[in-house]
């Protein structure tokens, strides 16, 4: 078991739902996030931290040894906010990361790096990204981070491509690209528990019968997802119309995002 991990995003959905891997992935928890977080259990170290500021991420890094990497812009959204979140937020993430000695890190990427391929079309870890947007670009410059801090600092990442991490499937889509909050955790578990990690392409996703994506490359892990959107099927045809083949929600990978405007400050 880890010591120390620190959760970055804490107060988000993902962030909440991990919360409960105190004593199970790490003896201690340190939860962070922009906004403050007031109802965590009372022995669970909390810090407020923009990520975009640097001094204040180092800080919060001291004394950890692992980090699970929620934190961030997690949609389309004008660039200067990624840029402050996702980009100079990771870049300073890292950074701390390789001054603390940290071993190991779980970085929340997603499917919007290969928001451009076709819903026909099925992917191993290596294919190329097609992001769909600036948030998708953002999530590609942190895998790029990532291998990086890999070979030339030996700093692990598991690299996850979470689909849609939802209670269950909003829409025909998410029948494909789901993940299981429980699978979630389950893939959180493994990242921490094996001895070797690496720096793998994982995508996040439960075993749903039409799913897009090959894990295979990374069976060692011993990761298996439980869940199958397929309960869900006859709920999403019986109240979600289905859209026009030619829809970009029927079309391509990344859904709506692929319809998402480039957003600017008003
Ligand atoms: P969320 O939006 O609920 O949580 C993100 C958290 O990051 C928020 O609590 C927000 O306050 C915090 N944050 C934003 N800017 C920050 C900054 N500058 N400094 C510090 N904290 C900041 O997102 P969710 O759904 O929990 O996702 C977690 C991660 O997983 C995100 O990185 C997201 O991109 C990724 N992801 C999630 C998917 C999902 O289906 N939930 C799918 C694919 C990727
Ligand atoms: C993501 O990357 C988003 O963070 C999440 O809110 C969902 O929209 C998800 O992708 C998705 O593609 O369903």
């Amino acid at each position: 078991m880890r010591k120390r991990l620190l959760i970055t995003g804490a107060a988000g959905a993902l962030g909440r739902l991990s919360w409960a891997l105190e004593g199970r992935v790490a003896a201690q928890l340190r939860l962070t996030d922009i906004t403050p977080i007031k109802d965590a259990p009372r022995q669970t170290e909390t810090v407020v931290c923009d990520l975009a500021y640097e001094a204040g991420v180092s800080a919060m890094v001291t004394g950890c040894d692992a980090i699970l990497h929620l934190g961030g812009v997690s949609t389309e959204q004008p660039f200067p906010d990624i840029l402050q979140a996702n980009l100079i937020g990771l870049h300073n993430l890292y950074e701390a990361a390789r001054i603390e000695g940290i071993s190991r890190i779980f970085l929340a990427s997603s499917n919007h790096v290969v928001g451009y391929y076709e819903q026909t079309e099925h992917l191993s870890g290596n294919a190329p990204h097609k992001p769909d947007g600036w948030y998708g670009i953002s999530k590609s410059y942190a895998e790029a981070v990532a291998v990086m801090y890999w070979h030339k600092f030996g700093i692990e990442t598991a690299i996850v491509r979470i689909g849609s991490c939802f209670p269950e499937p909003k829409d025909h889509r998410m029948l494909a690209s789901w993940l299981a909050p429980e699978d979630y955790l389950s893939l959180v578990d493994r990242v921490f528990a094996v001895p070797r990690l690496g720096c793998p392409v994982i995508w996040g996703v439960s075993d749903n019968d039409n799913r897009w994506w090959d894990n295979s490359a990374v069976e060692w892990l011993g990761w298996r997802p439980k869940r199958n959107s397929a309960e869900f099927a006859d709920k999403i045809a019986a109240t979600v119309p289905p859209p026009a083949p030619d829809h970009a929600m029927a079309r391509w990978q990344g859904g709506a995002f692929t319809l998402e405007p480039v957003k600017k400050h008003k």
